[in-house]
């Protein structure tokens, strides 16, 4: 594993770093918005006093800090996509490899990273049963991830009743219903919390009394973003009937998803993933400054 110097600098001095993952780049958004939104996202972590730690696997190498050039050779190197029990296997083959919100999470806590920001988090699909890496892995890594809830791709009931039953604390940043990502808030209840510090004391008092899960931060979407619910479900379901008669299953499900969702709506779903992505690593980094 390498950690570039600027990271490994930066946690050395104690400054704050905020950890991004690289398959929302290489699997989630479209080339060349990918690379677009890597230089953006990286922007935004500067412009609010942090150090960006984007990680992924290059020819069986793990980084953590990759810079432009080797998110563009990620990328184009049709990367395996890997949760945190895949790593190995992809370091082992020499593989190239982008990483999930599971081994970004596992990656970023070995490394010292402590708050992680990305889009949403995988978890309980509808229909067939599926349930993503991501929840487990929140349920015994010591960081905090903060993203705008879950698409209501997946099952959001089903979802929050698995982040309770793996232990992993979900609250809501000024709002104490759950966000789900374009379509604003959903009618599930969470503990709010209304201020960055607030949920730095949060992860510290896990950290005293020795509680090992991640503290999972849902981070509502600016309105002007919100797609309806109608509109997307209509969406869900072309997207569901085409699953089935296409027999897509496992790791290529939610990809195909997104990739689906971003061609029905025109790219509005694509520009609001933008948009909540940098509003999620901008609170990522208030977070970083209070820890
Ligand atoms: N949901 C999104 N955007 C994403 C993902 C999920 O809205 O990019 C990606 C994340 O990397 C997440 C992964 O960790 O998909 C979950 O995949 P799966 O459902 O196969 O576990
Ligand atoms: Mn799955």
């Amino acid at each position: 594993m390498i950690i570039s110097d600027k990271v490994k600098n930066a946690l050395n001095n104690k400054l704050p770093v905020v950890a991004l993952e690289s398959t929302v780049l290489a699997h989630g958004l479209p080339y060349p918005e990918n690379i677009k939104v890597f230089e953006e996202l990286e922007k935004v972590v500067y412009d609010n006093d942090c150090i960006p730690a984007t990680i992924g696997i290059l020819k069986g190498t793990v980084k953590i800090g990759l810079d432009k050039e080797e998110v563009i050779e990620l990328i184009n190197n049709n990367p395996i996509k890997v949760g945190t029990r895949e790593i190995p296997y992809a370091i082992a083959k020499k593989m190239y490899a982008a990483t999930t919100v599971s081994s970004t999470a596992y990656l970023s806590s070995i490394s010292g990273i402590k708050v992680f920001a990305t889009g949403g988090i995988g978890g309980v699909h509808r229909g067939e049963w599926d349930v993503s890496q991501d929840i487990i892995e929140l349920s015994k890594t010591n960081i905090i991830v903060v993203s705008a809830g879950c698409k209501s791709i997946l099952d959001i009931d089903k979802t929050l009743e698995f982040l309770e039953t793996f232990q992993v604390l979900v609250v809501g940043y000024k709002t104490n219903l759950f966000p789900i990502f374009y379509n604003g808030l959903s009618d599930k209840p969470i503990y709010s919390v209304e201020n960055p510090k607030e949920i730095a004391d949060i992860f510290k008092s896990k950290n005293e009394i020795n509680i090992k899960s991640a503290v999972l931060v849902a981070n509502k979407i600016s309105e002007k973003y919100v797609i309806s619910n109608n509109e997307i479900e209509d969406y869900i379901n072309i997207i569901e009937n085409e699953i089935k008669a296409k027999n897509i299953k496992g790791k290529e499900v939610t990809p195909y998803m997104l990739s689906r969702l971003v061609e029905l709506s025109n790219g509005r779903t694509l520009t609001s993933n933008i948009a909540l992505l940098k509003n999620n690593v901008k609170l990522a980094c208030e977070i970083a400054k209070n820890i």
